[in-house]
């Protein structure tokens, strides 16, 4: 048993390497609340995933910075526990706000494994010694531009292409880049972008063989993505829709989908994302891992947690490369010529965090507990 002594906040700023756009937005750079707890001198990190601007889902950085100040963290702070599974119980009176509880989880979780000399894949149930990683590419100028982009990940190994899609950026979209990869995993994510009036269009596109179709309808909608579901042949992929296990298991149920995609963040942190993963194992519906423009903190969680069973798609775990020029942890987040991570075996996360360069970008900062050093 041990208690969390303090808690830093801080707020980081990050440009992005490449611009990402989806159907909600363009983000060019990232405002990241961090958190690192602290008990008896051992520290973890946990990332809050939550954006800018409630485009994604409602909370932000914001939202969650006021909530983990005023409500997450006293009550991290007063508990005495074993692990990161206490955490649902310990914020269970703060409704929603899943993002900012998932950051703190995350963070517990991390420093047990530290505390019990274990890697945070094994603490989390992990068994996968790698995980598939694929790649989410958004919204180009134009059709030869993100061709280029497609080449350039699939040339690097990646083994499933994810395109961001919306109205007006599919149908042409799927079929050039079938034309010139006709064997390839191929997915989209609409990010919420269609509507009922659109289930003939979305039909057509069964013809691309495309492995899912990412959250097509309303972000938080199961039914008619049931209705959708069974007009067409390609299989459905929630996101935005899955809060919790109770969700996964609507969903399954109204075969809203056939294959999940799981956010420790979305869900609130590690013990709902692990229920979630069971809940569709038991079912037999694959999942994978989602991502948030993670930095190297929030990225190393997701490798610990595509190591557990059911995560048999490749999932957006990618490069660091990829979204910033550095990462804030050492060593950066590389993927193998087989589109690969290993699974890092060592105590914790694995990786290092990089304090000189999280103390160089950052904007804004609080401790929190009677342990707290005074500057950060
Ligand atoms: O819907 O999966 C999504 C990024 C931000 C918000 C939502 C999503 C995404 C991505 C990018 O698809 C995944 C990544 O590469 O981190
Ligand atoms: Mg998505």
């Amino acid at each position: 048993m041990f208690r969390v002594d303090a808690i830093y906040l801080r707020e980081i700023n990050l440009p992005l390497a490449f611009p990402f756009e989806t159907s909600f937005g363009v983000t060019t750079g990232r405002r990241i609340l961090l958190v690192e707890i602290e008990s008896e001198g051992v520290t973890a990190w946990g990332e809050c995933v939550a954006g800018e601007h409630p485009y994604f889902s409602d909370e932000t950085i914001d939202t969650a910075w006021v909530i983990t100040e005023m409500e997450l963290a006293p009550r991290l702070l007063g508990a005495e526990i074993e692990g990161g599974g206490d955490c649902p119980e310990i914020f269970r009176q703060v409704r929603g706000h899943r993002m900012a509880k998932a950051a703190l989880e995350n963070a517990v979780w991390d420093l047990a494994a530290q505390r019990a000399g274990v890697s945070l894949a094994a603490m989390l149930g992990g068994t996968r010694e790698t995980i598939a990683c694929g790649v989410s590419i958004g919204i180009q100028p134009s059709i030869a531009a993100l061709l280029e982009k497609v080449e350039k990940e699939v040339a690097a190994g990646y083994q499933r292409i994810k395109l961001k899609c919306k109205p007006g950026w599919d149908r042409e979209v799927f079929r050039a880049v079938r034309e010139r990869w006709p064997e390839i995993l191929l997915s989209c994510d609409a990010n919420s972008a269609y509507r009922m009036k659109d289930f003939d269009h979305i039909a057509t596109w069964d013809e691309f063989g495309l492995l899912m179709i990412e959250q097509p309808l309303w972000y938080d909608d199961f039914y008619f993505h049931s209705m959708l579901q069974k007009r067409i042949g390609t299989d459905l992929c929630l996101d935005e829709s899955i809060r919790n296990r109770r969700d996964a298991l609507a969903a399954i149920e109204m075969e809203s989908c056939r294959i999940l995609n799981i956010k420790v963040g979305r869900v609130g942190g590690f013990s709902e994302a692990i229920a979630v993963h069971n809940a569709a194992a038991e079912r037999g519906v694959p999942v994978w891992c989602g991502g948030m423009l993670e930095t190297g903190i929030g990225r190393s969680h997701n490798i610990a947690l595509s190591s557990l069973p059911n995560f048999s798609l490749p999932g957006d775990v990618s490069a660091s490369r990829r979204y910033w020029t550095r990462d804030i942890i050492m060593p950066e987040v590389e993927v193998s010529a087989a589109g690969e991570i290993p699974v890092p075996t060592a105590a914790g996360t694995g990786f290092e965090v990089d304090r000189g360069r999280i103390e160089s970008l950052t904007v804004r900062r609080q401790s929190l507990g009677s342990g707290a050093r005074v500057a950060v």
